[in-house]
């Protein structure tokens, strides 16, 4: 058993910070004006959810998690509690000892801080995209938890895994919670995952996963429109991040809000649509939309606990386990390489 952690001796002052938005890493892709370009100009236009997430739309997005539809969030917690001790057991059987714990797309950092004390990590590094939200919550990370080690990394994961020196090699949990995997069209999941495992890249020892599972389409539904419109908030959001980002000037109050559970795709999509025709215009671009016309903004995939342990397998994971509700509405996975 590991020795309690201690939280006075070395005390470091305040977390590491690298923000990785700042350079042009090779192989990271377009910049966001083009990336935002492309797809707003494209015939299905397109935004990519990660668009969601400056500082209000990660506020917003914490509402959400508060909402009575949306599920995923308490039952993944409910999760959790119900199996830290079963999950700290499984890394002492890999030989996994203080792991270096890898939060992708930490946000607030909530969830990690109740696995923290179960996991005794040795180096703590929360991902985010939203840089600032990401400082504030790893500073209160650090003031939970004053002995430990924390890299904060700002940083698109999306585009590649690759981790700067400061984040410990050895012993590497990555730690995906909240089906934010469900973002990935499954090609692009499994890619992901393979990125994970790579010794090459993530150089992962495990993963904690967590995934929504497919369930009734009223529920489902529900969870992406709630009655309040924090949802509808959210994703129009969006539209004033993309004007921030690329001086356009979408006008919120012309987009309605749509979300739809397609059975077949297994995924909820999120759009925003015209509710008249309109014009919008950025520097050297100007896109009609027709009344109806819609953005494609989010997709949420929806997975069976079989669908997610065969792709888990498929990525390079030797051993796959979970946990799940006594609904099986939400599962937690403990992938090892
Ligand atoms: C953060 C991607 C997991 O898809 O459920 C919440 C984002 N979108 N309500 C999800 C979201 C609409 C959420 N993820």
């Amino acid at each position: 058993m590991n020795p309690p952690l201690n939280t006075s001796a070395l005390s470091p002052a305040s977390p590491q910070f690298i923000n990785r938005d700042t350079d042009a890493l090779p192989g990271q892709g377009p910049g966001p004006v083009q990336e935002l370009s492309e797809g707003l100009m494209a015939v299905d236009a397109s935004v990519s959810p990660k668009y969601f997430y400056n500082a209000l739309g990660s506020r917003l997005f914490e509402a959400i998690t508060g909402l009575s539809e949306y599920y995923p969030t308490r039952t993944e917690a409910g999760i959790f509690e119900t199996c830290h001790a079963h999950l700290a057991r499984a890394l002492a059987e890999r030989g996994i000892q203080r792991p270096c714990l890898i939060d992708l797309g930490a946000g607030n950092c909530a969830k990690a801080m109740a696995l923290i004390p179960h996991l005794q990590p040795r180096q703590y590094v929360p991902v985010d995209i939203s840089v600032d939200f990401l400082k504030d919550a790893a500073a209160q990370v650090q003031s939970c938890f004053p002995a430990l080690d924390i890299v904060g990394l700002g940083m698109d994961f999306s585009a590649g895994l690759a981790l700067p020196a400061a984040v410990q090699a050895e012993d590497r949990v990555f730690f995906y919670p909240g089906s934010s995997l469900g973002n990935f069209q499954p090609a692009q999941a499994l890619q992901f995952l393979q990125h994970i495992a790579d010794p090459a890249q993530g150089h992962a020892r495990g993963l904690v996963l967590g995934i929504d599972l497919v369930k009734d389409k009223a529920t489902l539904e529900a969870a992406y429109d709630d009655a309040l419109g924090v949802t509808a908030a959210f994703n129009k959001n969006l539209l004033l991040n993309v004007n921030q980002l690329i001086q356009s000037d979408f006008d919120v109050r012309q987009w309605r809000h749509v979300a739809l559970f397609d059975a077949a795709q297994s995924r909820i999509e999120m759009h925003l649509e015209a509710t008249q025709a309109l014009s919008v215009q950025w520097p050297g671009h100007t896109r009609r939309f027709e009344a109806g016309e819609r953005i494609h903004t989010e997709s949420s995939y929806k997975y069976t606990p079989d669908g997610m342990t065969a792709l888990l397998k498929q990525a390079g994971f030797s051993q796959v386990r979970h946990w799940s509700d006594p609904k099986n509405w939400f599962a937690v996975f403990w992938a090892s390489v």
